[in-house]
Protein backbone atom coordinates (compact mmCIF):
# COMPACT_ATOMS: atom_id res chain seq x y z
CA UNK A 1 0.00 0.00 0.00
CA UNK A 2 1.82 3.49 -1.50
CA UNK A 3 2.45 6.05 1.66
CA UNK A 4 -0.08 8.75 0.92
CA UNK A 5 1.92 11.29 2.65
CA UNK A 6 4.92 10.19 0.96
CA UNK A 7 6.38 13.01 -1.04
CA UNK A 8 6.08 12.19 -3.89
CA UNK A 9 8.10 14.31 -6.42
CA UNK A 10 11.55 13.56 -7.15
CA UNK A 11 14.55 14.81 -9.07
CA UNK A 12 13.19 12.13 -11.43
CA UNK A 13 9.90 12.88 -12.00
CA UNK A 14 9.94 16.74 -12.40
CA UNK A 15 13.13 18.03 -13.98
CA UNK A 16 13.14 20.80 -16.23
CA UNK A 17 14.94 21.09 -19.97
CA UNK A 18 17.10 23.60 -18.73
CA UNK A 19 18.16 21.75 -15.21
CA UNK A 20 18.56 18.75 -17.62
CA UNK A 21 21.31 20.37 -19.58
CA UNK A 22 22.88 22.06 -16.46
CA UNK A 23 23.42 18.64 -14.96
CA UNK A 24 24.74 17.28 -18.28
CA UNK A 25 27.15 20.18 -17.92
CA UNK A 26 28.14 19.76 -14.67
CA UNK A 27 28.90 16.21 -15.29
CA UNK A 28 31.80 17.48 -17.98
CA UNK A 29 34.51 19.19 -15.90
CA UNK A 30 35.52 21.48 -19.35
CA UNK A 31 32.09 22.27 -20.03
CA UNK A 32 31.77 26.12 -19.65
CA UNK A 33 28.16 26.53 -19.88
CA UNK A 34 27.77 28.09 -22.97
CA UNK A 35 25.75 25.02 -24.55
CA UNK A 36 22.71 26.18 -22.01
CA UNK A 37 22.60 29.36 -23.31
CA UNK A 38 22.32 27.90 -27.13
CA UNK A 39 19.48 25.63 -25.51
CA UNK A 40 17.90 27.88 -23.46
CA UNK A 41 17.59 30.12 -26.31
CA UNK A 42 16.28 27.54 -28.38
CA UNK A 43 13.22 26.54 -25.71
CA UNK A 44 12.16 30.18 -26.15
CA UNK A 45 11.78 30.49 -29.21
CA UNK A 46 10.06 27.44 -30.14
CA UNK A 47 7.67 27.93 -26.80
CA UNK A 48 7.02 31.25 -28.61
CA UNK A 49 6.76 29.26 -32.02
CA UNK A 50 4.31 26.59 -30.69
CA UNK A 51 2.18 29.54 -29.19
CA UNK A 52 2.00 30.98 -32.82
CA UNK A 53 0.99 27.66 -34.38
CA UNK A 54 -1.91 27.55 -31.38
CA UNK A 55 -3.20 30.66 -32.55
CA UNK A 56 -2.47 30.83 -36.28
CA UNK A 57 -5.75 31.15 -37.37
CA UNK A 58 -7.21 33.40 -34.70
CA UNK A 59 -4.38 35.91 -35.55
CA UNK A 60 -4.55 35.27 -39.20
CA UNK A 61 -1.27 34.32 -40.66
CA UNK A 62 -2.36 30.71 -42.20
CA UNK A 63 -1.56 30.52 -46.05
CA UNK A 64 0.92 31.13 -47.77
CA UNK A 65 3.08 34.82 -48.21
CA UNK A 66 3.23 34.39 -52.46
CA UNK A 67 7.15 34.16 -52.29
CA UNK A 68 9.81 31.19 -52.31
CA UNK A 69 12.42 30.13 -50.15
CA UNK A 70 15.99 29.28 -51.40
CA UNK A 71 15.07 25.92 -52.80
CA UNK A 72 12.24 27.49 -54.59
CA UNK A 73 9.31 25.79 -52.32
CA UNK A 74 6.47 28.42 -51.54
CA UNK A 75 7.16 29.96 -47.45
CA UNK A 76 4.07 29.69 -45.81
CA UNK A 77 3.53 32.94 -43.19
CA UNK A 78 4.39 31.04 -40.54
CA UNK A 79 7.67 29.78 -42.01
CA UNK A 80 8.99 33.24 -42.28
CA UNK A 81 7.32 34.15 -38.59
CA UNK A 82 8.97 30.83 -37.05
CA UNK A 83 12.30 31.72 -39.04
CA UNK A 84 12.39 35.52 -37.37
CA UNK A 85 11.59 34.05 -34.13
CA UNK A 86 14.33 31.91 -34.11
CA UNK A 87 16.69 34.48 -35.50
CA UNK A 88 15.75 36.94 -32.72
CA UNK A 89 15.82 34.58 -29.64
CA UNK A 90 19.30 33.03 -30.80
CA UNK A 91 20.98 36.07 -32.61
CA UNK A 92 21.71 37.88 -28.69
CA UNK A 93 23.22 34.59 -27.53
CA UNK A 94 27.06 35.75 -27.35
CA UNK A 95 28.70 32.23 -28.16
CA UNK A 96 26.04 31.80 -31.43
CA UNK A 97 28.66 33.10 -34.58
CA UNK A 98 26.61 31.83 -37.23
CA UNK A 99 22.89 31.01 -38.33
CA UNK A 100 22.12 28.58 -40.84
CA UNK A 101 17.94 28.58 -41.69
CA UNK A 102 16.07 26.59 -44.32
CA UNK A 103 14.22 30.12 -45.49
CA UNK A 104 17.46 31.97 -45.85
CA UNK A 105 20.08 31.30 -49.16
CA UNK A 106 23.10 33.21 -47.34
CA UNK A 107 23.80 32.29 -43.68
CA UNK A 108 23.48 34.73 -41.19
CA UNK A 109 27.25 35.96 -39.21
CA UNK A 110 26.58 37.40 -35.84
CA UNK A 111 30.02 37.18 -34.92
CA UNK A 112 33.29 35.57 -35.46
CA UNK A 113 35.09 33.11 -33.04
CA UNK A 114 37.29 36.03 -31.84
CA UNK A 115 34.50 37.59 -30.87
CA UNK A 116 33.42 34.71 -29.00
CA UNK A 117 31.02 33.06 -31.77
CA UNK A 118 32.11 29.52 -30.81
CA UNK A 119 29.13 27.44 -32.03
CA UNK A 120 27.13 27.80 -35.42
CA UNK A 121 23.21 26.71 -35.53
CA UNK A 122 21.19 25.29 -38.10
CA UNK A 123 17.61 25.08 -38.65
CA UNK A 124 14.40 24.25 -40.42
CA UNK A 125 12.06 26.92 -38.46
CA UNK A 126 8.83 24.86 -39.26
CA UNK A 127 9.21 21.75 -40.94
CA UNK A 128 5.73 20.51 -42.92
CA UNK A 129 4.50 23.83 -43.06
CA UNK A 130 2.52 23.31 -45.58
CA UNK A 131 0.31 20.71 -43.54
CA UNK A 132 -0.46 23.70 -41.15
CA UNK A 133 -3.62 25.48 -42.20
CA UNK A 134 -5.07 21.83 -41.56
CA UNK A 135 -3.74 21.82 -37.62
CA UNK A 136 -1.60 18.68 -38.53
CA UNK A 137 1.39 18.72 -36.31
CA UNK A 138 4.54 20.33 -37.74
CA UNK A 139 7.86 21.22 -36.20
CA UNK A 140 11.50 22.98 -35.55
CA UNK A 141 14.66 21.02 -36.21
CA UNK A 142 17.45 21.82 -35.21
CA UNK A 143 21.42 21.11 -35.55
CA UNK A 144 24.57 22.13 -33.20
CA UNK A 145 28.10 22.53 -34.58
CA UNK A 146 30.94 23.60 -32.76
CA UNK A 147 33.18 26.00 -35.05
CA UNK A 148 36.93 26.63 -35.37
CA UNK A 149 39.30 29.22 -34.67
CA UNK A 150 39.51 31.26 -37.16
CA UNK A 151 35.92 30.52 -38.76
CA UNK A 152 35.28 34.15 -40.35
CA UNK A 153 37.62 33.93 -43.06
CA UNK A 154 36.43 30.34 -44.04
CA UNK A 155 32.70 31.82 -44.52
CA UNK A 156 30.71 28.76 -45.46
CA UNK A 157 33.30 26.17 -45.31
CA UNK A 158 33.82 26.72 -42.05
CA UNK A 159 30.55 24.82 -41.75
CA UNK A 160 30.00 21.98 -44.24
CA UNK A 161 31.09 19.73 -41.84
CA UNK A 162 29.64 15.86 -41.67
CA UNK A 163 27.03 15.43 -39.41
CA UNK A 164 29.00 12.86 -37.38
CA UNK A 165 30.21 16.46 -35.98
CA UNK A 166 26.90 18.39 -34.40
CA UNK A 167 27.39 18.63 -30.85
CA UNK A 168 23.98 18.52 -30.28
CA UNK A 169 20.50 18.13 -32.24
CA UNK A 170 16.76 18.08 -31.83
CA UNK A 171 13.21 18.86 -32.97
CA UNK A 172 10.60 20.21 -31.07
CA UNK A 173 7.23 19.08 -32.48
CA UNK A 174 4.24 21.11 -32.01
CA UNK A 175 1.52 18.51 -31.96
CA UNK A 176 -1.50 17.24 -29.82
CA UNK A 177 1.22 18.03 -27.01
CA UNK A 178 4.22 19.97 -27.89
CA UNK A 179 7.25 17.99 -27.56
CA UNK A 180 11.06 18.60 -27.42
CA UNK A 181 13.61 15.38 -28.27
CA UNK A 182 17.32 16.19 -27.48
CA UNK A 183 20.63 14.75 -27.74
CA UNK A 184 24.22 15.92 -27.12
CA UNK A 185 25.56 12.53 -28.46
CA UNK A 186 24.99 10.97 -25.45
CA UNK A 187 21.06 9.25 -25.55
CA UNK A 188 17.86 11.08 -25.88
CA UNK A 189 15.62 12.27 -23.74
CA UNK A 190 12.27 13.64 -24.10
CA UNK A 191 10.17 16.62 -22.96
CA UNK A 192 7.03 17.99 -23.19
CA UNK A 193 5.90 21.57 -22.67
CA UNK A 194 4.34 22.27 -19.74
CA UNK A 195 1.42 25.17 -20.37
CA UNK A 196 0.42 25.29 -16.90
CA UNK A 197 4.17 26.37 -15.88
CA UNK A 198 5.43 27.08 -19.47
CA UNK A 199 8.31 24.79 -18.91
CA UNK A 200 9.59 21.77 -20.93
CA UNK A 201 9.22 18.87 -18.24
CA UNK A 202 11.60 15.71 -18.63
CA UNK A 203 9.04 12.66 -19.70
CA UNK A 204 11.50 10.18 -20.83
CA UNK A 205 15.05 9.63 -20.56
CA UNK A 206 17.14 7.28 -23.10
CA UNK A 207 14.97 6.45 -25.49
CA UNK A 208 15.15 3.40 -27.26
CA UNK A 209 14.13 2.74 -30.59
CA UNK A 210 12.50 -0.89 -31.05
CA UNK A 211 14.50 -3.03 -32.96
CA UNK A 212 11.98 -4.18 -35.39
CA UNK A 213 7.92 -2.62 -36.27
CA UNK A 214 6.46 -4.04 -39.48
CA UNK A 215 5.29 0.05 -40.16
CA UNK A 216 6.97 2.01 -43.32
CA UNK A 217 6.47 5.74 -43.87
CA UNK A 218 6.66 6.95 -46.97
CA UNK A 219 4.83 8.90 -49.55
CA UNK A 220 3.53 6.05 -51.92
CA UNK A 221 2.58 8.23 -54.77
CA UNK A 222 5.57 8.99 -55.92
CA UNK A 223 6.11 4.76 -56.07
CA UNK A 224 6.08 4.61 -59.82
CA UNK A 225 8.92 7.49 -59.62
CA UNK A 226 10.87 5.75 -56.88
CA UNK A 227 14.32 3.82 -58.43
CA UNK A 228 13.75 -0.14 -58.61
CA UNK A 229 15.10 -0.98 -55.09
CA UNK A 230 12.86 1.04 -53.78
CA UNK A 231 9.52 -0.65 -55.62
CA UNK A 232 10.80 -3.63 -54.72
CA UNK A 233 11.23 -2.98 -50.77
CA UNK A 234 7.59 -2.00 -51.01
CA UNK A 235 6.36 -5.00 -52.63
CA UNK A 236 8.21 -7.08 -50.05
CA UNK A 237 6.77 -5.27 -47.51
CA UNK A 238 2.88 -5.28 -48.84
CA UNK A 239 3.61 -9.35 -48.49
CA UNK A 240 4.86 -9.70 -45.37
CA UNK A 241 1.93 -7.15 -44.15
CA UNK A 242 3.38 -4.24 -43.24
CA UNK A 243 0.96 -0.89 -42.65
CA UNK A 244 1.69 2.36 -43.90
CA UNK A 245 1.78 5.96 -41.88
CA UNK A 246 2.23 8.89 -43.61
CA UNK A 247 1.77 12.59 -42.03
CA UNK A 248 3.93 14.33 -44.77
CA UNK A 249 5.56 16.20 -41.87
CA UNK A 250 8.87 14.79 -41.27
CA UNK A 251 8.99 15.74 -37.51
CA UNK A 252 5.40 13.91 -36.92
CA UNK A 253 6.75 11.22 -39.07
CA UNK A 254 9.87 10.77 -37.25
CA UNK A 255 8.50 11.09 -34.05
CA UNK A 256 6.27 8.57 -34.43
CA UNK A 257 9.10 6.00 -35.91
CA UNK A 258 10.94 6.78 -33.11
CA UNK A 259 8.35 6.15 -30.74
CA UNK A 260 6.98 3.04 -32.57
CA UNK A 261 9.81 1.91 -34.68
CA UNK A 262 9.50 0.94 -38.02
CA UNK A 263 10.88 2.90 -40.97
CA UNK A 264 10.93 6.66 -42.50
CA UNK A 265 11.96 7.10 -46.11
CA UNK A 266 12.58 9.65 -48.77
CA UNK A 267 13.82 8.29 -51.60
CA UNK A 268 15.06 9.66 -55.14
CA UNK A 269 12.35 10.90 -57.39
CA UNK A 270 12.05 11.85 -60.52
CA UNK A 271 11.68 15.71 -59.79
CA UNK A 272 14.15 15.05 -56.51
CA UNK A 273 16.95 12.79 -57.99
CA UNK A 274 18.94 13.46 -54.88
CA UNK A 275 15.80 12.76 -52.72
CA UNK A 276 13.53 16.11 -51.19
CA UNK A 277 14.84 16.69 -47.34
CA UNK A 278 17.76 18.88 -47.00
CA UNK A 279 21.33 17.52 -45.46
CA UNK A 280 22.15 19.70 -42.48
CA UNK A 281 19.31 20.78 -40.84
CA UNK A 282 16.93 18.00 -41.68
CA UNK A 283 18.68 14.68 -42.15
CA UNK A 284 21.78 15.42 -39.96
CA UNK A 285 19.78 16.52 -36.80
CA UNK A 286 17.42 13.96 -37.13
CA UNK A 287 19.77 10.73 -37.91
CA UNK A 288 22.12 12.24 -34.48
CA UNK A 289 18.61 11.34 -32.84
CA UNK A 290 17.77 8.47 -34.11
CA UNK A 291 21.56 6.78 -33.71
CA UNK A 292 21.51 7.94 -30.62
CA UNK A 293 18.21 5.90 -29.32
CA UNK A 294 19.66 2.61 -31.11
CA UNK A 295 18.36 3.13 -34.66
CA UNK A 296 20.11 3.59 -37.99
CA UNK A 297 19.91 6.29 -40.25
CA UNK A 298 21.60 6.09 -43.90
CA UNK A 299 21.24 7.44 -47.67
CA UNK A 300 22.05 5.43 -50.63
CA UNK A 301 26.08 5.10 -49.48
CA UNK A 302 26.14 4.42 -46.14
CA UNK A 303 25.81 6.74 -42.93
CA UNK A 304 23.79 9.88 -42.91
CA UNK A 305 25.82 11.58 -40.80
CA UNK A 306 29.16 10.20 -42.68
CA UNK A 307 27.95 12.56 -45.82
CA UNK A 308 30.47 15.43 -46.79
CA UNK A 309 28.18 17.96 -47.31
CA UNK A 310 29.24 20.76 -50.26
CA UNK A 311 26.80 23.19 -50.28
CA UNK A 312 24.39 24.14 -46.87
CA UNK A 313 21.08 23.32 -48.60
CA UNK A 314 22.00 20.26 -50.34
CA UNK A 315 19.31 17.37 -50.37
CA UNK A 316 19.99 14.00 -49.50
CA UNK A 317 18.13 10.55 -49.57
CA UNK A 318 16.92 9.26 -45.92
CA UNK A 319 15.99 6.17 -44.68
CA UNK A 320 16.07 5.91 -41.17
CA UNK A 321 14.58 3.97 -38.24
CA UNK A 322 14.42 0.81 -36.53
CA UNK A 323 17.82 -1.13 -37.18
CA UNK A 324 16.04 -4.20 -39.08
CA UNK A 325 13.13 -1.99 -40.95
CA UNK A 326 16.40 0.22 -42.40
CA UNK A 327 18.38 -3.21 -42.92
CA UNK A 328 15.49 -4.56 -45.62
CA UNK A 329 15.75 -1.24 -47.60
CA UNK A 330 19.63 -2.06 -47.54
CA UNK A 331 19.23 -5.53 -49.01
CA UNK A 332 17.45 -4.21 -51.90
CA UNK A 333 19.85 -1.60 -52.38
CA UNK A 334 22.70 -3.19 -52.13
CA UNK A 335 21.67 -6.42 -54.56
P1 LIG B 1 9.46 21.62 -45.85
O1 LIG B 1 10.73 21.73 -45.10
O2 LIG B 1 9.37 22.58 -46.99
O3 LIG B 1 8.25 21.65 -44.96
O4 LIG B 1 9.46 20.19 -46.61
C1 LIG B 1 9.83 19.08 -45.94
C2 LIG B 1 8.64 18.18 -45.75
C3 LIG B 1 8.90 17.14 -44.70
O5 LIG B 1 8.37 17.55 -43.47
C4 LIG B 1 8.15 15.94 -45.21
O6 LIG B 1 8.75 14.73 -44.79
C5 LIG B 1 8.22 16.10 -46.70
O7 LIG B 1 8.42 17.47 -46.95
C6 LIG B 1 6.95 15.66 -47.36
O8 LIG B 1 7.12 15.77 -48.75
P2 LIG B 1 6.01 15.20 -49.77
O9 LIG B 1 4.84 16.13 -49.66
O10 LIG B 1 6.69 15.25 -51.09
O11 LIG B 1 5.66 13.81 -49.33
MG1 LIG C 1 11.64 21.13 -43.74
Amino acid sequence: MPDPTANEWNEDNLQSLQSHILAEEQSHPQATGEFSWILSAIALATKTIANKVRRARIDDVLGDLGETNPQGETQQKLDVIANDIIKACLGSRANIGVLVSEEDEEPTVLRTHAEGGRYAVLFDPLDGSSNIDFSVGVGTIFSVLRLEDGHAAKGVEAILHHGARQVAAGYVLFGSSTVFVLTTGNGVNMFVLDQSIGAFVLVKSNLQIPQASPIYSVNEANCNRFPEPYREYLTWAHESDYTSRYIGSMVADVHRTLLKGGLFMYPPTAIHPDGKLRLMYEANPMAMIIENAGGRAISEHGRILEVEPTSLHQRSVVIMGSPDEVGHVQRFIDS
